[in-house]
Order: structure tokens, then sequence, then C-alpha cells
């Protein structure tokens, strides 16, 4: 059985590899979500990366994935620590969800230190990189047969 999952990005990770590579690394978006896409499809996943600079794109992603995937991973970036409706949304999701940054935000400036997504997810990865991406497709995989063995 092949799984679902949203891995969802918010605004300017499309800048990925372009820029600040000290704090972001040198990898683009594209070319992680093929090496997390090539993984999954060994682990039963079918990964399907977004990203968007607009709040409501995020909103309308998550509901989208309501009844169909199975989880969903989001780096909402800036928005993680404004957005009510991020959070709300992720809520109405019953599926797993993992929150995921880059950087460790409590590491960076004070506004980076509240995020909205945390108390809606079931997991928070930080401060490991551009790598988290592909960690995180093992993870899950495990993470769901764990959920699919209780039920
Ligand atoms: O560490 C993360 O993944 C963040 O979610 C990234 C957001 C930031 O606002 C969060 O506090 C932490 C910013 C994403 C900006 O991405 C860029 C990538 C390359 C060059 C410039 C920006």
């Amino acid at each position: 059985m092949t799984r679902k999952i949203f891995v969802l990005n918010g605004p300017n990770l499309n800048l990925l590899g372009t820029r600040e590579p000290e704090i972001y690394g040198s990898k683009t978006l594209e070319s992680i979500s093929s090496e997390c896409r090539a993984l999954g499809v060994k682990k039963g996943l079918d990964l399907e990366f977004r990203q968007s600079n607009h709040e409501g794109d995020l909103v309308d992603w998550i509901q989208e994935a309501i009844g169909v995937a199975d989880g969903i991973v989001i780096n909402a970036g800036a928005y993680t620590h404004t957005s009510v409706a991020i959070h709300d949304a992720l809520r109405s999701f019953d599926g797993y969800k993992i929150e995921l940054h880059i950087s460790n935000p409590h590491l960076r400036e004070p506004f980076r230190h509240v995020s909205y997504v945390s108390s809606a997810v079931d997991s928070i990865v930080a401060g490991l990189g551009v790598d988290a991406y592909e960690l995180l497709v093992d993870i899950l995989a495990d993470a769901l047969d764990g959920q699919a063995r209780k039920n």
C-alpha cells in the first residue's frame, strides 16, 4: 500500500540553494524534492512537494490533504510565527503531522521563538539542515506503520 504525504513549504523556501547557504544549505527545493520522492518510493510513500509564498495556498493545501493524504510535513517558513489560519487548518487534518525547520528558530531572533504550528502537529524537527527532509522519509514511514499496527 502506498501512502500519500504532502510536503508543504511556505514563503521564500523557493529561494533554497540560491541565498544564505550558511543557514539554509546549498540544495534547491527541487533537488530535495527529487531525492525525497525517490527515497519515498522505496518506503511506500508518495511524496508531493509544494511551495507557496501565500498563506491561503498553504491553508487550501492542508484542507485538500483531508481525506486524501496520510501525513503532512510542513515548513510554514515565516508563517510559522504568525499564522492562526495554518494552525486551525492543521488541527482539522487527522493524519500524521510533522513541523520541519531547516534552522533551529530558538537559536535565532526572539520573534522566531513562537510557533503557531507546534501545538497542531505530532512531531517537530528543527536545526538539522535540509537533510531533515530526507531523514523524515524513513521516520514517517515508520510512524505510519506504527499507527497502522495500532489500528
Ligand atoms: O528554518 C526554517 O526552516 C524556517 O522555517 C525558515 C524560514 C524562517 O522564517 C523560519 O523562522 C525558520 C525562512 C525561509 C526562508 O528561506 C530562504 C531560503 C534561502 C534563502 C533565503 C530564504
